[in-house]
């Protein structure tokens, strides 16, 4: 059975160590540098731990899948970190949002494959460290040079889980989850309120209306939002659908930790400024969250 080493001590590494460990899956939760305990609760009820083990401890060149679980802005460094532990033809994914960031990856990779997995589960680490699992949601995972079939490893090791799925075009579901991260989640993090607060009884509030009807061009331009849906209405869709969740960028906030910003609006503003495009909300947001 393919084993998983799952490098990030976030919400989301955690996350996925529980369900592995739930469904006797092959798996080690790795920590950067020491043994760490992960508490996880679920239906705010049973609470599991998982035993960290520090990186060092493995053997060189012995990690066959890498399953990456840091932010963005962390990425780098943590794949830096395992690069030694890695065998030659190491299958490496990651989970984390946003764009901009695989170039610099490819870099550290010497020629192996690398997947990307987005998910919309509801985990979140709470003021006593602990992880809590609100909503199973879909972890979607695909091959950022996008060849299509579900590989073997695949199949016999997250297929079987309820909430992974095989996804063909990673690249569509990024880019569209981009679009969606880009809008809701600095406005949540800036007006520090829920998803659904962003939207006034049925209708859009007015700052979501005013970043969409920004971001809307700029994101067709780039070939990131292609949807026939208006990306308002997608927006709003998803902020009824979550309406009470506290957007990732929010968490980040509250627990002082660095924002995503950089790999989303931050990113948007880079493509963009070739096309000649004026988009001062999100100049505004990306200095107000960096
Ligand atoms: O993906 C999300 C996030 O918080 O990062 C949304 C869709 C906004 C749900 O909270």
């Amino acid at each position: 059975m393919t084993h998983w080493h799952i490098l990030g001590a976030g919400a989301i590494g955690s996350f996925v160590a529980y369900r592995m460990h739930l469904h006797q899956r092959s798996y080690s939760l790795l920590h950067h540098h020491q043994d760490v305990e992960e508490r996880v609760v679920v239906d705010g009820e049973v609470e599991t731990a998982l035993v960290a083990e520090p990186l060092h401890s493995l053997k060189r060149g012995s990690i066959e899948h890498l399953l990456l679980t840091t932010k963005a802005g962390q990425l780098l460094d943590a794949l830096n970190l395992a690069l030694p532990y890695l065998s030659p033809g190491a299958i490496i994914a990651c989970t984390a949002n946003g764009l901009g960031f695989e170039e610099a990856m490819r870099g550290g990779l010497s020629g192996r494959m690398l997947y990307r997995a987005i998910s919309t589960a509801g985990a979140y680490r709470d003021a006593q460290n602990r992880v809590h699992i609100a909503s199973l949601g879909r972890i979607r995972m695909g091959a950022a040079d996008g060849s299509t079939e579900a590989p073997h490893w695949f199949c016999d090791s997250l297929e079987p889980l309820e909430e992974w799925r095989w996804e063909g075009d990673i690249a569509r579901a990024i880019a569209e989850k981009f679009s969606i991260n880009c809008v809701i989640n600095p406005l949540t993090a800036q007006l520090r309120c829920h998803n659904g607060e962003l939207l006034q009884g049925d209708t859009p509030g007015p700052d979501l209306v005013a970043l969409c009807r920004e971001s809307e061009p700029a994101l067709r331009a780039l070939g990131l939002w292609s949807g026939d849906p208006a990306l308002l209405d997608t927006a709003v869709e998803i902020c009824r659908q979550t309406a009470l969740n506290r957007s990732s960028m929010l968490q980040d906030v509250i627990a002082g930790r660095p924002t995503e910003i950089a790999y989303l609006n931050g990113e948007l503003l880079r493509r963009a400024e070739p096309l000649g495009l004026e988009l001062p909300i999100n100049h505004a947001l990306v200095n107000a969250l960096r």
